[in-house]
């Protein structure tokens, strides 16, 4: 259920600064218990520019809250065993507790290999079948960032999921996949529809949502018609589009026609602003977490 008198837009910003301020805190009493900093490596290959964004963004978050970063650049053309070898110098550090390999990787490395390769008690996405697994039969230990955020996300704005009908638009092993499991456990009760892009009635199924979620990847790809009144709306989509008026040449948007939707709906999430930020909180979450298991030497 929705509470009728919340404001309407999930305000990524606040929230993710909640969590952040929350993770702060939890760091000052561990540090405070004589634990040094956790420290999170961030494993970056080649020069995307959104790559780069993306792991600049966490390095800044992780300062804030006091997780101690390290990044490695790799050139562009390392090849898949150089990567793999840092890959096991990292996870054999004692000194590294959270470790993320940064993606998209470039073509002619295995993104599945190096996600393989991440100790999985040090793997802070979450990605390592170790870890789905974990999730998927309920005890998870590290949760993807970005449905682990989408669900703090409905949990701080009080969206109740249980009974409701969710539909989740995309099938990523990083978003869609996960975050229908988390909607299915038992502290969440949701019934929940995944559509893709072999879909049949794609309009038919968004329209039956209480609780629609779009990480399908394009822009405007959820218009107002999609939606039914009352919805709450969580949009992952993260898309550039030619904008001359600003200065890069191009804004962010998400995946859903925001200025069509947003009448319908009794909450959405806007991007910029929304779910990205509540990503990066959650990835100190795990790197937290990740500091104490290697404390508890588990
Ligand atoms: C915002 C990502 C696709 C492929 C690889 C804030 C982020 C994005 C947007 C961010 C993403 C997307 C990340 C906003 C991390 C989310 O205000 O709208 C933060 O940093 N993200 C990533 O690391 O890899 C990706 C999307």
């Amino acid at each position: 259920m929705t509470d009728a008198t919340a404001p309407k837009l999930i305000d990524g910003r606040e929230l993710a600064q909640a969590v952040r301020d929350e993770v702060r805190a939890a760091i000052n009493d561990w540090t405070d218990e004589g634990h040094r900093p956790p420290f999170l490596s961030a494993v970056l290959v080649g020069d995307n520019a959104a790559s780069e964004a993306y792991v600049r963004g966490k390095e800044k978050d992780a300062a804030e809250v006091g997780i101690d970063t390290n990044t490695h650049h790799l050139d562009a053309d390392t090849s898949q065993s150089a990567l793999l070898d840092l890959v096991h110098n990292l996870n054999a550090d004692p000194s590294v507790d959270g470790l993320l390999v940064q993606l998209p990787l470039p073509d002619h490395i295995d993104e599945q290999t190096v996600i393989d390769a991440v100790d999985p008690s040090k793997d802070v996405d979450g990605f390592h079948p170790e870890n789905l697994g974990r999730l998927l039969r309920g005890t998870p230990r590290y949760i993807p960032a970005t449905p682990y955020g989408i669900m703090e996300m409905l949990s701080r704005s009080n969206v109740d999921t249980e009974g409701m009908d969710a539909v989740v638009v995309g099938r990523s092993n990083i978003v869609g996949k996960p975050l229908a499991n988390l909607l299915l456990r038992r502290t969440a009760n949701a019934t929940v529809t995944v559509c893709h892009s072999r879909t049949r009635d794609l309009a038919a199924h968004t329209r039956r949502a209480d609780l629609l979620v779009a990480a399908a990847g394009q822009a405007a790809f959820i218009d107002g018609d999609m939606v039914t009144e009352g919805a709450v709306v969580i949009d992952v989509g993260i898309n550039r589009v030619e904008d001359a008026s600003t200065e890069r040449g191009y804004r962010l948007v998400g995946d859903v026609d925001f200025d069509d939707v947003r009448p319908k709906a009794a909450r959405i999430t806007p991007v910029p602003g929304g779910v990205g930020l509540m990503t990066r909180a959650m990835l100190l979450k795990n790197t937290l977490q990740a500091a104490r298991l290697r404390a508890e030497g588990s």
